[in-house]
């Protein structure tokens, strides 16, 4: 494809509730929403996914705009690759994987369309479903929490991920775990804890719970922290924000830093990247499933076309449209099906519609390369 005109727009969106973890609580989200258009007029969407503040990462919206609008799109105006190409146009930039994923994306959602058939195919997916799970943030209280979970079970998630942080857990877990004795059951911890006694300990009291897995419990490159925990517990721990390429699911093989790698899109550059660390996790019999960033319906769209490759076979954290947004930004509403999975779609390219009435309702900053 040879790309013709690109527009960079900042948008803003109310979710339907405060999202809180450990580190901050979202309230909106703020995103950058990439639109690809290529000299023969095949369009593509994409969306960064980092936060305003950088508590999950180092990237923000303001940096992967300021990464887009300063690097990335000068540098794919006017040139011609392929999804597969891409990469030789912008890897003379580090980092900045997330501004990286929406242009990925929106070159993904092109070359699917060109070959006539959706993302999901493209990429070799296999599957038609995803089993979904449900990811609730920090809650005012644990008889709330316990409403939610209570509410999550009625609509027939697979499981249900609970956020914590050190002083937030145990006592949550231990009454959740009461009240629901059978629930699949996982804890994210976003990097919240270290290898004080006192965290320590309590990462070892979670052990008893049952729990599926024990997310992030540490900083990014603490590997070796996570691998001295995984030798003490018999919870596999899944690693997420440490997680950017193939390279780091190798350091974690060899330090047996993990047992489940949670593969977000957004935060490995893109469906590509995704696809190709998923084939390594196949490969060496690591379990993944796809996690979220509270992405706009584009990205919810993308990461169901990845979840759709063979070895996503743990509840991932795509859920239903309702638990985010009033008004999304496409013309479809995600709904989790009766036996808790959500459908993978179907049409060409990413398969949904882009609302551009509603980009422009919750726009910020609007920027078009051409
Ligand atoms: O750590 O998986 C995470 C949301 C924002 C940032 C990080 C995470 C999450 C979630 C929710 O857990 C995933 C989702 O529902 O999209
Ligand atoms: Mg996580």
């Amino acid at each position: 494809m040879k790309i013709k005109k690109v527009e960079l727009r900042q948008i803003e969106i109310p979710y339907v509730e405060p999202f809180q973890v450990s580190k901050w609580t979202e309230i909106t989200k703020k995103t950058n929403i990439v639109k690809i258009e290529t000299e023969d007029g095949y369009i593509g969407w994409g969306e960064t996914d980092s936060f305003e503040r950088p508590w999950y990462n180092y990237e923000t919206v303001e940096g992967n705009w300021y990464i887009l609008n300063k690097f990335m799109i000068p540098s794919i105006l006017n040139k011609e690759f392929t999804m597969e190409t891409l990469y030789s146009k912008l890897n003379w930039i580090q980092g900045n994987l997330m501004a990286y994923d929406a242009i990925a994306e929106a070159v993904a959602d092109i070359s699917a369309q060109q070959a006539n058939i959706s993302l999901a195919t493209f990429l070799g997916g296999t599957l038609a479903k995803t089993k979904s799970g449900i990811s609730l943030g920090i809650q005012k209280s644990t008889d709330y929490l316990i409403e939610k979970i209570h509410k999550a079970n009625e609509q027939g998630y697979q499981r249900i991920k609970l956020k914590i942080k050190p002083g937030k857990d145990i006592d949550v877990i231990k009454k959740v775990r009461e009240e629901f004795p059978d629930v699949g059951l996982m804890v994210d911890a976003n990097s919240a804890y270290t290898l004080s006694d006192k965290h320590i300990h309590s990462l070892k009291e979670m052990d008893q719970y049952g729990l599926m897995m024990i997310e992030q419990p540490f900083l990014d490159y603490e590997f070796v922290s996570s691998a001295k925990l995984q030798q003490q517990i018999k919870t596999p721990i899944c690693l997420d924000e440490s997680i950017h390429t193939i390279g780091d699911c190798q350091v974690s093989n060899a330090l047996g830093s993990c047992e489940i790698i949670n593969i977000k899109v957004s935060r490995v550059g893109g469906p590509l990247k995704a696809k190709n660390i998923h084939d390594f996790c196949k490969e060496h019999n690591i379990p993944v499933w796809c996690g979220g960033m509270r992405e706009c319906g584009i990205g919810r769209a993308i990461n169901l076309a990845v979840s759709s490759l063979p070895n996503f076979t743990l509840p991932g954290d795509i859920s239903g449209t309702d638990i985010y947004f009033d008004e999304d930004i496409i013309e479809e509403r995600f709904v989790l099906n009766k036996d808790g999975t959500m459908d993978i779609p179907t049409g060409k390219g990413i398969g949904v519609h882009v609302l551009e009435d509603r980009l422009e309702k919750f726009s910020l900053r609007f920027k078009s390369f051409s």
